[in-house]
């Protein structure tokens, strides 16, 4: 089981290294670049044509601004691609919402809340958890520590769970 991360700048290194743990902490195989759809475009195509051939399974792409990364990608591979949208200096990140999740009809990129790098490895581990059982088990058991989570914090605070 291995998911392919790829983001467009060093720069965006400090919310993705969150997805990475998160699959990690799953037990997933991670690979995680740096390709920029404008910078090194010839690169983006190399990756997302060989992503098959190395045995990803799922993508996640994220990328700041004008944040084309996941776009391009999904309009090559036709594995699912999950895009993450990290805030940008100038406008919170709203440009790059936009950008990732405003796609044509036939290439969808499933895309994430802004910064949302979390819940972009779990999205991934879920896609994952329909072929592997292993990670099914996982997932509930992180759902009911969610859960058993919010209940403590209820009945600390003295709420109706008491
Ligand atoms: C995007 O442009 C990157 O994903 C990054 O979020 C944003 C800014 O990149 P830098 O100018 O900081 O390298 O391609």
């Amino acid at each position: 089981m291995k998911v392919s991360i790829v983001m467009g700048s060093t720069s965006d290194k400090d919310i993705v290294i969150k997805a990475v743990n998160t699959l990690k902490d799953f037990g997933v195989e991670v690979e995680w670049r740096i390709i920029s759809a404008h910078r090194t475009p010839d690169e983006a195509h190399r990756f997302a044509k060989g992503l098959i051939d190395n045995g990803t399974e799922v993508v996640i792409a994220c990328a700041g601004k004008a944040a084309h990364l996941a776009g391009v990608i999904a309009g090559i591979t036709i594995l699912p691609v999950i895009g993450l949208p990290i805030k940008s200096s100038t406008m919170d990140g709203l440009d790059s919402l936009l950008s990732v999740v405003q796609m044509p009809t036939g290439v969808p990129v499933a895309t994430v809340a802004i910064n949302g790098a979390e819940n972009a490895a779990i999205l991934a581990v879920q896609i994952l958890a329909i072929k592997y059982p292993q990670l099914a088990e996982k997932l509930f058991a992180f759902k009911s520590s969610m859960a058993e989570k919010i209940l403590r914090e209820d009945r600390e605070l003295g709420g109706a769970a008491n």
